[in-house]
């Protein structure tokens, strides 16, 4: 009877695990994964849904593995997409109410992430297939715990031993294992299924592809695995070898060479005042960022100048238009008009307030011009309406467009993936703010709390009775809390 599988001895792990390789839910060979490097263990855990007796199974096993220790739980979440259906046989099994986490949160009605009944303060189990560096957990776990949730476990099929554990415990959260990758290739040798070279393939790999923090670390998504990093533990140069897009490769490349991640914010409205002072703190900054419209006499020849000046000091230029409009009027805004910006500016700012088409027309204007945009995901400003579901958006359009975004303008660390840069503006030695509500932070505090890679400086080097000496305190102020975060 079907029934019979669903219960707490249907299987024994051996069983189990027997079970999960004969489906093909493990495999080994040579698998190409999408970082480039060759597998030898690949790991397919969806098919597990097209049994639904393996799936009750391993359901039942996972519920065991996370109240080993005597530990309650009032709710369960699945990590999407594979363990949604796990998570939904622990809850109809146990009368376990259960949460279902939006990978993005929906652009219309509720604009819910988390679904499901739930208050704050109640203590969640988050569910997931395989863990490898732990942050498609973490993911969840965020998610959850943004919404006033209690996470402090989760428990998953299988530990590919590769860090995840580590990486978790660092976050907080104990990970359960119903098994990890050494009791597999035992249990498969044991039961015949594997002959002794391939157990030593795959144990030299797991060796030789244990990452922990703060180092690179190895995500699975299905049946897709790429590398993603901590970015803010990782090197410019390492990070550049992780980084596909051209612009990001270069800024990183200057971050790493002129030793830093200062951003002059020249927000001068006469050129001449502009070019003398890049060309004083040229060599201390990786970015020039400019509001063009504030230039009293703007001209093509000043912009020229300019971009004469980022080739002898080796900057880039960041045009802070932050356009808003319909994807068909900021084509217009970007390549026309006087100030022609896709002429001569590297990136541009844009909000996301009109949804992706203002980035996809961007893109049609830029991509050929080999430039890239960067979104207002948060603002430094009181009171500043680019927070939540806003800044979830702005994450989610540059992920869908990562051939021309190359980052965001945040308050906070939105992403791991190395491809996007982080920038701050609202940063100053000074913290007091302003009279019109700019809310300043250090820069150390920026990149060491805040996780963000390029501080944006204006007032706080143009004010300076000497912004030269100014703009080098802030360049070794902010490159020195990235070298701390390294060690
Ligand atoms: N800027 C902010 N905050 C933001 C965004 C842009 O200050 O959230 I988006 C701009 C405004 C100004 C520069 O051009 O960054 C900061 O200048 P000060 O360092 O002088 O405050």
């Amino acid at each position: 009877m079907a029934m019979s599988n669903y219960t707490d001895s249907a299987l024994t792990l051996e069983e189990l695990v027997c079970k999960v390789y004969d489906v093909g839910g493990v495999k080994f060979g040579n698998y190409k994964l999408k970082s480039g490097i060759f597998s030898p263990v690949y790991l397919d855990l969806r098919v597990i849904v097209s049994y639904p007796d393996l799936m009750t199974n391993v359901a039942e096993f996972l519920w065991e593995a996370a109240k080993k220790e005597g530990k309650s739980f009032t709710c369960v979440c699945g990590v999407p997409y594979t363990a949604l259906p796990l998570a939904t046989c622990i809850a109809a099994k146990h009368d376990l109410p259960m949460l279902i986490r939006r990978k993005e949160a929906k652009e219309y009605g509720t604009k819910k992430v988390i679904e499901g009944k739930f208050c704050a303060g109640d203590v969640c189990l988050v569910v997931e297939d395989v863990v490898t560096s732990g942050s498609s957990v973490m993911e969840t776990v965020d998610a959850l715990r943004a919404e006033g949730l209690v996470v402090n476990d989760a428990v998953v099929l299988l530990d590919r031993e590769q860090g995840g554990q580590d990486m978790l415990y660092h976050e907080k959260i104990n990970l359960h294992s119903v098994c990890t990758m050494t009791e597999v290739l035992e249990i498969l040798r044991m039961l015949g299924k594997l002959d002794a070279e391939t157990v030593s393939r795959v144990r030299d790999f797991i060796k030789e592809n244990k990452f922990s923090i703060p180092q690179l670390i190895k995500e699975t998504h299905g049946d897709a695995h790429h590398l993603q990093l901590k970015t803010q533990v990782m090197s410019y140069s390492e990070r550049i070898t992780h980084c596909s897009h051209p612009l990001t490769r270069k800024l990183l490349s200057i971050m790493d060479k002129k030793k830093t991640n200062l951003c002059l914010s020249a927000d001068l409205t006469s050129s001449q005042a502009i070019l003398s002072i890049v060309d004083k703190v040229g060599g201390n900054v990786c970015m020039v960022k400019t509001h063009v419209d504030i230039v009293e006499d703007f001209s093509q020849d000043f912009v020229q100048k300019l971009v004469q000046l980022s080739e002898k000091h080796d900057f880039m230029i960041f045009e802070d238009r932050k356009f808003g409009d319909i994807g068909h009027t900021v084509q217009q805004q970007y390549k026309g008009g006087m100030y022609k910006i896709a002429d001569w500016a590297d990136i541009v700012t844009t909000h996301v307030v009109p949804g992706s088409g203002v980035v996809r027309g961007l893109k049609e204007v830029g991509l050929s011009r080999q430039r890239g945009c960067v979104l207002v995901a948060e603002m430094s400003s009181t009171g500043t309406l680019a927070k939540g579901d806003y800044s979830k958006a702005a994450v989610r359009i540059a992920h869908e467009n990562k051939d021309f975004v190359i980052g965001f303008i945040c308050q906070s660390n939105l992403t791991k993936d190395p491809d996007l840069i982080h920038m701050t503006p609202g940063v100053r030695l000074d913290v007091s703010g302003d009279a019109l509500g700019q809310q300043y932070i250090s820069p150390s505090s920026a990149i060491r709390d805040l996780h963000t890679d390029i501080i944006i400086v204006g007032r706080g080097i143009l004010t300076a009775d000497n912004p030269v000496a100014m703009a080098e305190q802030y360049q070794e102020s902010g490159y020195h809390a990235y070298q701390e975060l390294l060690t």
